[in-house]
């Protein structure tokens, strides 16, 4: 069976962008699957050591909420397995500066600015050895991210070239619907943790009547036609996406369903089915987060089983590039 590995970072609150394109679907089809915090991911920016340290546990604890399960698939901290660090290393010396410096998230975030710290530079690769750490076959993502992970194949395949088939090269995989999810208020920007729009970002711990207001108060357009469109329609586009992946019903299914419903109704039916759909996530959160020993616990397992893989591929990688083994 074809390997999954996927993570997510302990930055803010995580949203239904996250869990359409990439957390939902690791529940789905978590058998054997390897989900990570990915707590190094989080330090490029300035942040504060306390929150890193909350926030890890809590979207570890929201991850289980959501349906992942430690009997059936790998959960575990980034940091926990730390030969990761020494992967990032030695495959920073494959990866060329110019290609980081093309990648998109870079560009947004710091091109540009002497100050920026170099781990932001060098975010895609510490992504490339977490991914090809595990001997990666797919890796469940949104759409942003499938740049890293074009990035991530090219660093294996001149790795393998240079010194022999030693990594597995992966491929990414996002939803047919809801790779980018948008935000409410402004339906061409994609929905982002970051809370500069809190009215327009739907929180997976969202109460309904939060979730209801927001949807209620999404931007679409001064037409009434529910249509999908991203280009003319971005907002009822968006809203569409959310609708069928939380009812589980094709997007023209419900062109046809909502076609002369007018917005209002519609938008009524999105909020909906949203509260259901997040309700089970936001339900279990309460009891889980109750007892915090047993998170620590399903951590340690999950550590010491993403251990063992680690290990295994970085004595082939110590190998393969001619470190001088120790025994
Ligand atoms: P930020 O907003 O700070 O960039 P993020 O939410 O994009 O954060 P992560 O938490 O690391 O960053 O993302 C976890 C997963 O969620 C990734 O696979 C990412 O592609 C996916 N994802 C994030 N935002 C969206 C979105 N709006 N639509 C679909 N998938 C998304
Ligand atoms: N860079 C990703 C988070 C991430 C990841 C990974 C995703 C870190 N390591 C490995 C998939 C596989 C992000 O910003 N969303």
């Amino acid at each position: 069976m074809a390997r999954q590995f996927s993570g997510i970072k302990p930055t803010g609150e995580m949203h239904v962008g996250n869990y359409v394109g990439a957390v939902g679907r690791w529940v789905d089809q978590q058998d054997d699957g390897i989900f990570c915090v990915v707590d190094l991911h989080a330090m490029t920016m300035p942040y504060d050591p306390a929150d890193l340290r909350s926030e890890t546990v809590r979207l570890a604890t929201l991850l289980l909420a959501s349906g992942l399960d430690p009997q059936r698939c790998t959960l575990f901290v980034q940091s926990h397995v730390p030969v990761v660090a020494e992967l990032t290393w030695i495959l920073n010396c494959v990866a060329t500066v110019g290609e980081l410096r093309r990648m998109t998230q870079f560009k947004e975030k710091g091109d540009g600015q002497e100050s920026v710290s170099a781990g932001l530079l060098d975010y895609p690769v510490l992504m490339a050895a977490d991914i090809l750490l595990y001997d990666t076959d797919e890796v469940p993502v949104g759409e942003d991210q499938t740049q890293h992970v074009e990035l991530t194949r090219d660093v294996a395949t001149r790795f393998n070239h240079r010194f022999g088939d030693t990594l597995v090269v992966p491929k990414a995989t996002v939803p047919p619907v809801g790779a980018r999810i948008k935000d409410l208020q402004n339906p061409t920007a994609k929905m982002s943790k970051s809370l500069e729009s809190p009215q327009g970002t739907i929180l997976v711990l969202d109460e309904p009547k939060a979730i209801t207001k927001k949807v209620k108060s999404a931007v679409t357009d001064s037409d009434t036609e529910v249509r999908y469109d991203v280009e003319a329609k971005p907002g009822v586009s968006n809203l569409l996406a959310l609708l069928s992946v939380a009812t589980g019903t094709p997007v023209p299914d419900l062109e046809t369903e909502y076609a002369t419903s007018g917005y209002g109704t519609f938008k009524g039916a999105v909020a909906d089915a949203l509260v259901e759909y997040l309700r089970p996530t936001r339900e279990r959160y309460a009891e889980l987060a109750a007892d915090p020993a047993e998170l620590a616990r399903f951590l340690a397992v999950g550590a010491a089983r993403a251990e063992a893989i680690a290990s295994a591929t970085m004595d082939r990688v110590r190998t393969a590039v001619g470190l001088l083994a120790t025994r």
